[in-house]
């Protein structure tokens, strides 16, 4: 049976998300949105109670996890959250009744099978690289870059591409890729957010680690023009997280609190699609086991994410 008491395999994940599809065919769909460099379906759970007519009307809250193939414990709560939100459909009934939920454990399954298989602390996808060999935005060749593969996801995204904290060099961990929306797993999901983007109130990204909540923008050090709702809205969720354990984030912006990045994913979400309440987040820990998060957290750390999710889909429905 699937537990949450280990870290499970891409496949494991995906046959357990068609169980789950068998057993709440009312609740829940699975929906392919595309394929990853090798292969793999790229796949999203929709969490809806529609009746007709309430279908693909309702607001909607997008969630995504596993971009990064290290962070193992991301894919294990975006799991943990959806069986939350189907299993217990008594308690969670307004939240689901009210709200549809995207909601896609594994954006990078390629990346995540090699840290199972070949290299624990691998990051980026497993894009192929040019085979011919590889040249910056200058036209400059890379030696070297012909071997390298790997785009990191969190640096692809088709807005202020490229501007900071990303590098031109596949050999690198932050290589955003020879242009934006380079990799299927990107464009795969912004063609599936751009047509939601009415109905999207929320986008989350989850990662690891360093327990922060983020608000763009990442790429520049100015303010968001909603700098003060997404600042109400994640003291909301960490408030509700932190009450559950005492699991201390800090909130704010990533070039105040980590380091300025362009071409990721929250910037796109609402620069581009338009998304309100935009955030990345960084779960647990905060470096003392870092990546490698034992599996017994697991379940408090899906507990607390899930309390701070809730918090700000109550918020959502009651529209604050
Ligand atoms: O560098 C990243 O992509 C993220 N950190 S991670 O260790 N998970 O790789 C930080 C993302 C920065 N912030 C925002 N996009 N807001
Ligand atoms: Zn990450």
């Amino acid at each position: 049976p699937f537990t949450f008491q280990s870290y499970h395999r891409f496949v494991d994940m995906m046959d357990y998300l068609r169980f789950l599809e068998e057993s709440y065919p009312h609740l829940v769909e699975l929906i392919t949105i595309g394929k990853s460099n090798q292969g793999r379906p790229l796949k999203v759970v929709k969490i809806s109670s529609g009746n007709t007519e309430g279908l693909d009307k309702k607001p909607a809250i997008w969630i995504d996890a596993g971009t990064h193939g290290r962070e193992w414990i991301t894919p294990a709560v975006a799991m943990f959250l959806i069986k939350q939100l189907v299993q217990n459909y008594r308690s969670t009934r307004r939240l689901v009744d009210n709200l549809d939920w995207y909601i896609m454990p594994i954006m990078n399954p390629d990346g995540y099978e090699y840290t199972h298989t070949k290299d624990r602390l691998w990051r980026k996808n497993m894009s192929p690289g040019n085979k011919k060999g590889a040249s910056d935005r200058r036209g400059r060749f890379f030696w070297d870059g012909s071997r390298c593969k790997g785009v990191d996801l969190n640096r692809n995204w088709g807005f202020h591409w490229g501007e900071a904290g990303a590098s031109d060099n596949p050999c690198r961990e932050t290589y955003a890729g020879p242009q934006p929306f380079s990799e299927p797993e990107t464009r795969a999901v912004s063609d599936f957010i751009l047509d939601k983007k009415s109905r999207l109130k929320v986008f989350l990204t989850l990662h690891a680690y360093s327990q922060m909540w983020l608000i763009p923008w990442s790429y520049t050090k100015s303010k968001a023009k909603d700098y003060d709702d997404l600042m109400f809205l994640g003291k909301r969720a960490i408030n509700a997280l932190q009450k559950i354990y005492g699991t201390e984030f800090h909130l704010g912006s990533s070039p105040s609190l980590l380091y300025p990045i362009a071409g990721s994913a929250d910037d796109w979400a609402k620069g581009k699609a338009g998304v309100k309440y935009s955030y990345t987040v960084e779960l647990r820990d905060k470096g003392k086991f870092g990546f490698l998060l034992p599996p017994s957290q697991i379940v408090p750390t899906g507990r607390e994410t899930f309390a701070a999710v809730k918090a700000m889909a109550r918020a959502i429905i009651d529209k604050v």
